[in-house]
């Protein structure tokens, strides 16, 4: 089988790539497919901007198409970066500059007023259609320096209290076994796996 990804971030896809490799999936992205044109993320929420990216590529390359909208959600920060992470402080601004920024920002804020979500909504849109959705979050607290060079974006700030080390500090297997783009993608899997075995029935 074969899925468009409706993306243009490429440690996304290289995560993607990695949960799905053993599955018989195709990931193709959006580029490779030959679609050029915009997607303006006016969402107000993860999944409304998923369902955006996914439709838009579905209907322009009549093709099953899946897109992901994460962000990171820091509780004391009021929920920012939240569904503008990626625009956050300008698109262009380096993520040493945005983390550390986030971590200026929390002071000498007690563990647990540290509190932090990375989360990822997933739509897989059909060309008839049909839409499939699925939402997971990632818990952790926001540390007080930036450690690790794995994973991408907030990773180096995203302490995991329980493991002692930042989600940059794990694997690329250890962070999507546990990772709200991990989840969100294995429940997709079991949604995808539903609607193959309905339309075979
Ligand atoms: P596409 O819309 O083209 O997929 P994007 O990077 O603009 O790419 P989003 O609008 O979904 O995607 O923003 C996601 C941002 O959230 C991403 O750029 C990172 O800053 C942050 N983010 C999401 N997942 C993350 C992860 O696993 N580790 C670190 N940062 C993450």
């Amino acid at each position: 089988m074969k899925i468009v990804f409706a993306t243009g971030n490429p440690d996304k896809l290289t995560e993607i790539r990695e949960i799905v490799k053993d599955l018989g999936i195709e990931v193709v992205t959006m580029k490779e497919e030959g679609f050029t044109g915009e997607i303006n993320e006016t969402g107000s929420t993860f999944m409304e901007n998923a369902l955006i990216k996914a439709r838009t590529v579905a209907k322009a390359l009549g093709e099953v198409t899946m897109s992901d909208d994460s962000g990171l959600v820091v509780d004391a920060l009021g929920g920012e970066p939240g569904i503008y992470s990626a625009r956050w402080m300008g698109e262009h601004t380096s993520y040493r500059i945005k983390n550390k920024a986030i971590i200026d920002r929390l002071g000498d804020l007690s563990a647990e007023k540290r509190t932090a979500r990375f989360v990822c909504a997933m739509a897989c849109v059909f060309p008839d259609g049909r839409e499939l959705t699925a939402e997971e979050a990632f818990e952790g607290i926001i540390g007080w320096e930036e450690r690790g060079r794995n994973g991408f974006g907030y990773d180096p700030i995203f302490y995991l209290p329980e493991r002692g080390c930042t989600s940059a500090e794990l694997s690329r297997e250890e962070k999507n076994a546990v990772s709200h783009r991990g989840k969100a993608l294995r429940k997709m899997r079991q949604l995808l796996e539903e609607e193959m075995n309905r339309e075979n029935a």
